[in-house]
């Protein structure tokens, strides 16, 4: 008799344990599992305040910032209201899905109601379809932010678009993309959590065995020391690991993928704005599914006490030779283009000061840029031009490596050969 209600005391402290230890689990994760030191974090306050200080300076209203502003916690109350204010104003119209799903997360963020713009992008989503054929993975991007807008603002309304999403996504046999997966892991395991009580086992199943899938692909890609597809695609996977609720085949080690982003942080690698939004609220123990959960109060933390800045490293007056190919073997039969000049810049120059020097020498090295969230985007080079329907674009490479960065960031070596791709994705 003794034993046997020792044994029940024993089963109830063993249920007891497993039940903090699953709601510890699903609840700290993402703090608990592996955050910033304390003596590292003015590196990440200064990336914060980089990326802060960086909307005033342009004119393209980016709502991941700000999104990843109030994750953070803001510094600059004034940023914040220009940005709210500037997305409060936008046209849906004048929005790509992708663009008004991040805006309508943003406007959530700062506690303002989008309004019109969820209805519209319901409509957007029940008429989506991606083009039939050949549908690269990336073209999964902008929908799966949509899905993860939709469900944070009615997310029953929403079942059967998300539905419809995870078996179009699962038909998919183009190759896997880091930062398009991790991206739609969010956004089904926002569905999954929010699966209505009483509601059809399917849509559990369903959204699970899409997620199984995901997170296996994303897991498959973790490379040695740590990082996710590229330093790029980081900051997302690791939102996406550490919400989901399906495990990965492969172990993930968040501490290593931690140290090997703040060594990246250390080397100057996050500078571009964009890629800060994109990093920032992991690095705080935040994810995009902690929008909703945003209090906005009067009270706030206010700019960090950082000084010492760390001076980059000063560069020398001489000057490097980079040498330049454009080359066009897809459109125009006898538009096609094979040409390499060498121009000489001062040491330090981004890329795009080559494609200037170059266009200056030779006018057939002529480019336009447009604006866009991640900043220049080369978009034609001697009258060539990108095109989304046709899904042409201008691939840059380093010898026969694309480039992980845009013209505006990539900062060319000695005797580096540059090449112009025209190219489809
Ligand atoms: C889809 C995609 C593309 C498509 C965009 C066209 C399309 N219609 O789909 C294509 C294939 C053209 C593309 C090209 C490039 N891309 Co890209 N791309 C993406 C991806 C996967 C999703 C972007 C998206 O749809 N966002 C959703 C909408 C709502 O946001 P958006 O801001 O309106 O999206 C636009 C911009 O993102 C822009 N864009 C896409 N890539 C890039 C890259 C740069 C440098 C710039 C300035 C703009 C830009 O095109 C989008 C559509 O208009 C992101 C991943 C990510 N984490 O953001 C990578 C990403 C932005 N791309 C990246 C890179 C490196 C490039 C290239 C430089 C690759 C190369 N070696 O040539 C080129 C650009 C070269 C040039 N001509 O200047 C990096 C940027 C990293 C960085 N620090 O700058 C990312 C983060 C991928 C990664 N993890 O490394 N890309
Ligand atoms: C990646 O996804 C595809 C489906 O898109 C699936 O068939 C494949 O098994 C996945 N790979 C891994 C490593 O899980
Ligand atoms: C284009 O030119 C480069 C450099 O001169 C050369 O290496 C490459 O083979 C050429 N490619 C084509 C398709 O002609
Ligand atoms: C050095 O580079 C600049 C462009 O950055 C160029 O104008 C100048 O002519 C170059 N100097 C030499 C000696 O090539
Ligand atoms: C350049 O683009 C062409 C046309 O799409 C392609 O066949 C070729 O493989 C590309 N070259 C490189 C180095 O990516």
């Amino acid at each position: 008799m003794d034993t046997t209600r020792k044994r029940g005391m024993a089963w109830l402290t063993l249920y007891l344990l497993y039940v903090f230890w699953a709601v510890a689990g699903t609840s700290a994760r993402a703090e608990s599992s592996c955050s910033v030191p304390p003596e590292q974090q003015p590196w990440i306050n200064r990336l914060q305040v980089l990326m802060e200080t960086s909307v005033t300076d342009s004119d393209f209203v980016n709502p991941s910032i700000l999104i990843a502003m109030n994750l953070a916690g803001t510094y600059n109350l004034e940023v914040q209201k220009l940005l709210t204010n500037r997305l409060m104003a936008s046209d849906s119209a004048d929005l790509t899905t992708g663009q008004l799903a991040l805006t309508i997360m943003a406007l959530t963020s700062s506690c303002r109601d989008p309004g019109r713009k969820v209805s519209i992008l319901q409509k957007e989503m029940e008429n989506w379809a991606p083009s039939s054929t050949d549908t690269d993975a990336s073209a999964f991007y902008g929908p799966s932010v949509a899905i993860l807008a939709l469900c944070q603002k009615n997310s029953e309304a929403t079942l059967p678009i998300a539905v419809r999403f995870a078996k179009t996504l699962m038909r998919d046999s183009s190759p896997f993309n880091v930062d398009t997966g991790a991206v739609a892991t969010l956004a089904l395991t926002c569905m999954y959590n929010r699966i209505p009580v009483g509601s059809d086992e399917n849509y559990r199943n369903l959204f699970g065995e899409a997620l199984k899938v995901l997170v296996d692909n994303i897991s498959s890609r973790i490379k040695p020391d740590g990082i996710i597809g590229d330093i790029y695609s980081t900051g997302l996977a690791m939102q996406a690991l550490s919400v989901t609720p399906k495990q990965p085949i492969k172990k993930w080690d968040c501490e290593k993928t931690m140290d090997t982003i703040l060594n990246e942080i250390k080397q100057g690698k996050f500078q571009n704005p964009m890629s800060i939004a994109q990093i920032l609220p992991t690095l705080k123990g935040k994810t995009y599914l902690d929008v909703p959960q945003i209090t906005c109060g009067p009270d706030h933390e206010g700019p960090p006490t950082v000084t010492d800045y760390p001076t980059p490293v000063p560069t020398s007056v001489s000057n490097i030779t980079v040498i330049y190919t454009i080359n066009n073997q897809l459109k125009g039969v006898d538009l096609l283009f094979n040409w390499t000049i060498e121009v000489s810049v001062k040491s330090g120059s981004v890329l795009l000061v080559v494609l200037e020097e170059a266009q200056r020498k030779n006018s057939k090295f002529k480019f336009e840029t447009k604006m866009t969230s991640w900043g220049l985007m080369v978009s034609s080079i001697n009258n060539i031009a990108e095109n989304a329907n046709q899904k042409t674009y201008w691939m840059f490479l380093r010898g026969k490596t694309p480039l992980d960065e845009g013209v505006a960031y990539y900062i060319p070596s000695n005797y580096d050969h540059i090449t112009a791709n025209f190219t489809q994705y």
